[in-house]
Formats: structure tokens, C-alpha cells, sequence
């Protein structure tokens, strides 16, 4: 099946009940069971639920996976990744991540006993140098938030199976409707489904999909131990979003790919992040692993001060100045103050995220109108 038919109908079929198209809300904490143990596969809605079963199915479906698992945040999702690890455990993860995964890290799993290298991803072989006997995990973000660093999927999997190290990817930024890291030799893929997939800024939901059977058997054991599941309201409007996301990323890659020609003729423009760019530094390896660039940018503006750029930010009529990213409607964020800012200055500047750069998620409404607010907000 291919990917558009698959968002439409995988994981879903109509109500055995009453025939009903769309997968209904059951809107249930528990399941009736004829004597204990004797239920038609539902006990208790922590672990399973009929409406989120459906929208596994599907997600599982959209990154070519056997499993799908839903939490009740991205960083839900992340953190049962986590906890498959023990005291003395070591991560490699790289130096430009979201500021909430990077927080996460280090003020909760580090306290643990964990320890994490935040090194430079664009060169995969850097990974040798920081693999001892304790590295049982690597996490990795491409594109990267917000400087959209695009790091080697395959190669990073090839060293990863050498050392019997699981691969975790953080897709988000993508969507499976351009990248599949699965495809590419990642163990377990993630997803903030608050963004791309649900797509309509109104749920927040994380994601885990992956292949092996033992992996999928611990993680659903995390999921239902530890319980950051999400409830079937916000996995019915997910499985509505995903029904037309390979239609939206279409137009998020299409309004993407102006805008980021436009940024980089004006004169009030410095540096682009854009992995579209032939002079991305890694163009090529995007080109092999994404289908497309999609419709996240940043860039900075040249010589401003954070009064300045507070400035321009503020000025956008169209894009709304929030966190986030991914849903219809195009929005600008400020990394350093507001997504990123649980990251310590010294770290951030050494990837670029600096006061005077702003990050877009273009979003699908008309590009005249999207380009003629970002000329007003620079002017
Ligand atoms: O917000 P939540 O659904 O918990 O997902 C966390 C998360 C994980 N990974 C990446 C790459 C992310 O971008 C996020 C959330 N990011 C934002 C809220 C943001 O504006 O960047």
C-alpha cells in the first residue's frame, strides 16, 4: 500500500458494531469481562484502548513498523525510550536537539546514572570516538532543532549495529512522510505527533514505532507500567489529522522551499538553515535519506540584538509568534528564549542558536501571503 492510502486506512476498519467509517471515540477507563481473565482483548484503558489501537496501527503502518505505540507527549515517548536503560548506561546524542529532549537528559536521566555525549552528528564516524562498553543507546534528531543539521541515518546505523547499540530517531522534524529511518536501520523510531502527524495544533501525543518483538514487548511494558498514554479523544483527532498528511506535507515542503529562496535574497538576512540549499553542508545526505526539504527554517537576522530581533518577531501578522511546529497554520518561535531555552548559552552558541535567530514552521496557507508578512516583519 502506499503512503497516502495507508494514512487514510491503515489500522482502521469500520465498527464491527455498527458499520461507522471513522473509528469511533470509546470513550471507556475499563472493559466488561464474562469471568476474570475472559475479556475480547481489552482489560483496562491505561494499557489498551480500542480508539488508540486504530491509530497505532496506523502510525506503525506510516514508518513501514510491525508496532506502534502512542504516548500522551513526545516527551513521553521519549522518556520510555529511556528507561530501558540502567544506572552506568551511556547515550551518544548530538549537540543541536530539541531544548526539552536536552533537558530531559540532563536534569532527569543524568541524576540516574546516566550518562550522555553531546557531540557533532554531521560526521557520523565522530560516533566511534565516544563508544565504550557502556553505550547501550544512540538518539538522534534529523533534521535537527533548530539549526536543521542533517545527520547520516544509514551510516549512524551501520556503526550502531557494529557495537550492538539501538538507534533511536527522532523523526519529528521530518514526518514519515519524507524520511523512514526504519528503512535505513534505526531500532526504534520516535515521533512528537503533536507536530506533522496530528497537524492542526490541537493535541499534544508522542509516538514510538520499531520492528523487534523483544523491544516492542519491554517498551509496552514501560508504557503500560509507567502509563503516559493517551486518552481516545486526542487519538481520534490524530487519526483525522494523519488522513491528510501526505496532502499537507506537499504543501508544507512546496511553501518551504519559497520561503527559503525569498530569505535568501533579502538583504536583512544572514545565515539560512535550510537543508534544501545545494550549499547545506549535508544537501547530499538529505537528498539520499528525505524525500523532500519540508517546512522548517531558520535563519537569523544580520547585526541584530535581541531587542531587534524581539522586534521582528513581534511583527509577524500571519505567522503567530509560538512554540511548535507542524500544524496548518504557519508560526515563528524564538529558539533561544523560548524552545531552547534550558539549554546553556556557551552550548547553544557553538551550533548556532544565537538571540538574533527565529525558526519558521511554514505552514499551508497561500505563499503571497505567508512572503508578504515575512517582507512587512523584517522591514
Ligand atoms: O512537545 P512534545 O509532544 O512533548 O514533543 C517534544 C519534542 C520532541 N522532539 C522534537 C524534535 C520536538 O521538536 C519536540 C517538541 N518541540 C517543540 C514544542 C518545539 O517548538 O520545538
Amino acid at each position: 500500500m502506499k503512503f497516502g492510502t495507508k494514512a487514510i486506512h491503515a489500522g482502521q476498519e469500520p465498527d464491527p458494531a455498527t458499520g461507522a467509517i471513522m473509528t469511533p471515540i470509546y470513550q471507556t477507563s475499563t472493559y466488561w469481562q464474562k469471568s476474570p481473565g475472559d475479556n475480547k482483548g481489552f482489560e483496562y484503558s491505561r494499557g489498551t484502548n480500542p480508539t488508540r489501537k486504530a491509530l497505532e496501527g496506523c502510525l506503525a503502518a506510516l514508518e513501514n513498523a510491525k508496532y506502534g505505540l502512542a504516548f500522551s507527549s513526545g516527551m513521553g515517548a521519549t522518556d520510555a525510550v529511556m528507561k530501558l536503560l540502567m544506572p552506568g548506561d551511556e547515550v551518544i546524542t548530538g549537540n543541536d536537539l530539541y531544548g526539552g529532549s536536552y533537558r530531559m537528559f540532563t536534569k532527569i536521566f543524568a541524576n540516574y546514572g546516566i550518562k550522555f555525549h553531546f557531540i557533532d552528528l554531521t560526521d557520523a564516524s565522530n560516533i566511534n570516538k565516544f563508544i565504550t562498553d557502556k553505550t547501550k543507546l544512540i538518539w538522534i534528531e534529523t533534521p535537527t532543532n533548530p539549526t536543521m543539521q542533517i545527520v547520516d541515518i544509514a551510516a549512524v546505523s551501520k556503526i550502531a549495529k557494529a557495537n550492538k547499540i539501538t538507534l533511536a530517531v527522532d523523526n519529528t522534524f521530518a514526518s514519515p512522510y519524507l524520511q523512514n529511518p526504519i528503512d535505513l536501520g534505526a531500532d526504534i523510531v520516535m515521533h512528537s505527533v503533536t507536530k506533522y502527524l496530528g497537524g492542526h495544533s490541537d493535541v499534544v501525543m508522542g509516538a514510538l514505532m520499531l520492528n523487534d518483538e523483544d523491544l516492542y514487548k519491554r517498551l509496552w511494558f514501560i508504557y503500560n507500567a509507567c502509563g503516559a498514554t493517551p486518552g481516545p479523544q486526542d487519538s481520534f483527532l490524530v487519526l483525522r489529522g494523519l488522513k491528510t498528511l501526505h496532502l499537507r506535507m506537499k504543501a508544507h515542503c512546496e511553501n518551504g522551499r519559497q520561503i527559503a529562496e525569498f530569505l535568501k535574497t533579502h538583504p536583512k538576512v544572514d545565515k539560512i538553515y535550510w537543508p534544501g540549499f545545494t550549499d547545506h553542508p549535508n544537501h547530499e545526505i538529505a537528498k539520499k535519506q528525505m524525500r523532500d526539504f519540508g517546512g522548517m527554517i531558520s535563519f537569523t537576522i544580520k547585526g541584530a540584538d535581541l531587542q531587534e530581533t524581539f522586534r521582528v518577531a513581534s511583527s509577524f501578522k500571519v505567522f503567530a509568534l509560538a512554540e511548535s511546529l507542524g500544524g496548518v497554520e504557519s508560526l515563528v518561535n524564538h529558539p533561544t528564549t523560548m524552545t531552547h531555552g534550558s539549554i546553556p548559552k556557551e552550548e547553544r552558541e557553538k551550533v548556532g542558536v544565537v538571540d538574533s535567530l527565529l525558526r519558521l514552521s511554514v505552514g499551508v496557507e497561500d505563499i503571497e501571503d505567508l512572503l508578504e508578512d515575512i517582507e512587512q516583519a523584517l522591514a
